[in-house]
């Protein structure tokens, strides 16, 4: 594992998808770095679109970039919407990564996903596991774009010498999540559903499948804090797992969030939707040897996101949110 130090002092550091779960929480936590983060809105640069990635590149120069735009979604979005989640994702990253190059940026760090891996990976998934056997079939689209991306990276160190690294982060959640019941990520939909319930005292509130899938979920600000660390630590080409080195059943995760909430009712399933990986935890030892561990415990960081979902989401929205 080749460790470097890359000073952010001075630094011009571009969150690309900078509005997005992680994206967020990036520009959060660069803040009590001693740099100056660039963000761009979508509305001025498409990154589908190279001749405005390089416009933009070429107009602000940054030294660093963390790639966290993507085409993201759960597990319904995923397998519902593939053309998008593959085409979309290949055209931005390797929009971002090779003009980067072109624009000679110092550094980039590429956030892929603990999907990347074999659906039946041997757990906790090693970096090693990776393109060992089948993908899941209901988000393999985005898999095999972020596996790409993870290539590009490796392809770019190996024959333009580019600092480019990969960080393949678990399953996310926190502020400025994605509460569309269709698209989002297992967190936010339960506890758009379970606030639902519990503000109708509706008796029950509904989960996709059968509950028993497990799941390795991060709280985003630490997510974020590791990947800092990787940017001002890390230079190689092997791929660095991101997560929580703990995980959870969907039963037990919605049995949480109902604590959190206070909610008392029951779980009803709705047995016609997919579960997905049946398991998915990622294997941290090599990013604990390299000195980093999560902070924010799951009951603390599900304090956290459902507080933050009622007082800029729940409240605002009150219209859009009866998904119980
Ligand atoms: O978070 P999630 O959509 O993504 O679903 P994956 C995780 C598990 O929660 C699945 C169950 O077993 C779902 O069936 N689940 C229960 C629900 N209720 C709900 C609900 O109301 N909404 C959702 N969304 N799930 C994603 C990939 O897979 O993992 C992405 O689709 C990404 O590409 C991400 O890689 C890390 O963990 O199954």
């Amino acid at each position: 594992m080749r460790s470097a130090e890359y000073s952010l002092a001075g630094k011009r550091i571009w969150v690309a998808g900078h509005r997005g779960l992680v994206g967020s929480a990036l520009v959060r936590a660069l803040e009590r770095e001693d740099c100056t983060t660039l963000t761009v809105g979508r509305s001025e640069v498409d990154l589908r679109e190279r001749s405005q990635v390089d416009r933009w590149m070429r107009e602000n120069r940054p030294h660093a970039i963390f790639l966290a735009a993507a085409k993201v979604g759960g597990i319904l979005a995923n397998d519902s919407r593939p053309a998008e989640f593959l085409y979309e994702n290949l055209q931005i990253q390797n929009n971002v990564i090779d003009s980067a190059r072109k624009h000679e940026v110092e550094k980039l760090v590429f956030l892929g996903s603990s999907c990347i891996y074999p659906r039946m990976a041997e757990q906790p998934i090693k970096e090693e596991s990776l393109l060992t056997g089948p993908l899941e079939p209901t988000n393999q689209w985005y898999a095999i774009a972020k596996i790409a991306g993870i290539k590009m990276c490796q392809a770019y160190r190996r024959q333009y010498g580019c600092d480019y690294i990969s960080v393949m982060p678990t399953n996310l959640y926190g502020p400025n999540d994605n509460f569309d019941l269709q698209g989002s990520h297992v967190v936010p939909a339960l506890i758009r559903k379970v606030h639902a319930a519990k503000e109708s005292n509706a008796e029950s509130f509904e989960l996709w499948g059968t509950g028993s899938p497990l799941r390795d979920l991060l709280y985003v600000d630490d997510a974020a804090d590791g990947m800092i660390f990787l940017l001002k630590k890390y230079s190689g080409d092997e791929i660095v797992n991101l997560g929580s080195a703990a995980e959870i059943t969907i039963v037990g995760l919605a049995e949480k969030i109902a604590e959190v909430a206070g909610y008392k009712g029951r779980i009803r399933f709705d047995r016609s939707k997919p579960d997905g990986t049946p398991r998915k935890i990622v294997d941290v030892s090599r990013l604990a040897a390299m000195g980093w561990e999560a902070k924010v415990p799951l009951e603390e960081g599900l304090r956290r996101a459902y507080d933050w979902y009622v007082q800029n989401y729940a409240n605002a929205r009150l219209d859009r949110a009866s998904g119980a």
